[in-house]
């Protein structure tokens, strides 16, 4: 562990000249200077400032059974003087690379009961790319190999992750996408929604999934992906007829469903899966940050039976993996951490108390006021959609910078809230808050927003 022995310029200034930031635009950070975190207890955490900040995104969606929980540490450290490494190539596993596995076969949508190990949502989604054409081949159908994922959908950041996730300063930035993955638009209503009502446009969004396989020809498409509730693309949250005609087009032409659960996954949409939320039956599915509350880095895929059967019963081999693949420790914090979310009902309560009070809070806040256009998300997750009018539902545009200035109104009510997405605030806080912090949150909330609505004249 570093102590507390430098100054909060001095590390401004370490950081300024060794650390470059992912996501950040260097020079800005260079000239304001890098915020220090030093430690975190429950859903608070600190900076070197000595600042007490309430935790509205859960570190970066992960940490759902807060900060500070001696079980996972212990965990970890009983795990590491054990046994601190040990690869699964050679023929071999360890204990907790097991047991969490089978773990994770009571939780998971019938019929997913296999999982391979990785590192991050990132990795775990290039693993799903390169399982999904192996079963296609192994089928004898090797064409069958493009992607299709959403406009503002996120899938995580190496070279593949980016091209099928839908982050359109990711893909200009590498000028092309790598090539099979395609994309639809997200199922955002009230942008993209016009008169229709919401159950309408979940269809005509679903719809466009069959309109692009049959322009790419279901001989070439291997799967869709996509996120239960977006997350970074905005806390999008589909209507209620959107997946289930997304799964009837996706059986009718022989596409593999995966449902990326690095945000939904473990209870943040008030069930273990937002799968079981939105009555996905994945094919394949992605897991990550909750599945150890990120204090050590994990991720998993699922894999459906009917999947992994044809693997197995080819004989063949999947040459692909990663050195850390299941590593001990990881799995040792990560049963530890399901073993809080069993013990303490935690999912339960997302679902059925802390969940709908959290909503209720929150949507009192939203409906009166002049900057948010709409609430949405589902569970612990919220998205508040900042808009210049409400009547017109007129999103303010990029270059004005609302959400932007709204993060820096929240920091100074020592609140983490973040832009994401459309101009939008993102909510995401710890799976344990309580009512209190809840209530303090959306006041906190409530005063950046109308410092943003005033910076602009709307209040
Ligand atoms: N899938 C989803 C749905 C994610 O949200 C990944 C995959 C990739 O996971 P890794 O562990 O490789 O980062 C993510 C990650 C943001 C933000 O700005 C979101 C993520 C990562 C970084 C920033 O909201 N999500």
């Amino acid at each position: 562990m570093v102590e507390q022995v430098r100054t909060t310029q001095q590390w401004q200034g370490l950081d300024r000249a060794h650390h470059m930031h992912p996501f950040t635009d260097s020079k800005a950070l260079a000239a304001r200077g890098t915020r220090v975190i030093t430690h975190a207890e429950g859903v608070y955490i600190y900076d070197s400032e000595g600042n007490k900040i309430l935790d509205g995104m859960a570190g970066l969606w992960c940490v759902a059974v807060g900060y500070g929980r001696r079980e996972l540490i212990d965990a970890a450290t009983k795990q590491m003087e054990v046994l601190p490494y040990y690869n699964s190539f050679f023929q071999s596993s360890t204990p907790t690379q097991i047991e969490l596995a089978h773990r994770l076969s009571e939780l998971t949508p019938a019929g997913v009961n296999h999982f391979f190990y990785a590192n991050s949502g990132s990795e775990a989604n290039d693993t799903i790319i390169r399982l999904v054409r192996y079963y296609w081949s192994l089928l004898g159908k090797p064409d069958k190999r493009t992607f299709i994922g959403r406009t503002y959908g996120y899938h995580g950041s190496t070279v593949a992750a980016s091209s099928m996730g839908g982050m359109a300063p990711m893909h200009a930035q590498d000028k092309k996408l790598l090539p099979d993955f395609a994309h639809i638009s997200h199922p955002h209503w009230y942008s993209l929604g016009g008169d229709l009502t919401r159950e309408e446009f979940g269809l005509k969004a679903a719809r466009e999934l069959e309109a692009k396989i049959l322009e790419l020809g279901a001989d070439n498409v291997a799967a869709f992906i996509g996120e239960p509730v977006q997350g970074a693309g905005g806390g999008i949250d589909p209507p209620s007829t959107y997946w289930p005609e997304i799964q009837r087009i996706c059986r009718k032409y022989d596409v593999l469903v995966v449902a990326d659960e690095v945000i939904c996954g473990f209870g943040r949409t008030g069930n273990w899966f937002g799968s079981d939320t939105y009555q996905i039956q994945p094919d394949l599915m992605t897991m990550a940050k909750a599945m150890s509350s990120g204090y050590l880095p994990i991720a998993a895929v699922g894999i459906h039976d009917r999947i992994f059967n044809v693997i197995h019963e080819s004989g063949g081999q999947i040459h692909h993996g990663y050195t850390y693949s299941g590593h001990p420790a990881a799995c040792a914090v990560a049963i530890a951490n399901l073993d809080i979310l069993r013990k303490e009902e935690i999912v339960e309560r997302v679902r059925t108390e802390i969940g709908p009070y959290f909503r209720s809070t929150l949507q009192e806040v939203a409906d009166k006021h002049p900057l948010i256009g709409e609430l949405r998300g589902a569970g612990l997750l919220a998205a508040f959609q900042l808009v210049k009018d409400r009547a017109t539902r007129n999103i303010f545009a990029p270059e004005e910078d609302a959400a932007i200035r709204c993060r820096e109104f929240a920091l100074q009510n020592n609140l983490i809230m973040r832009p994401a997405g459309r101009q939008t605030m993102v909510l995401s806080p710890p799976l344990v808050i309580t009512r209190a912090h809840v209530d303090e949150m959306a006041d906190k909330a409530k005063r950046a927003f109308d410092e943003t609505a005033k910076s602009f004249g709307l209040l």
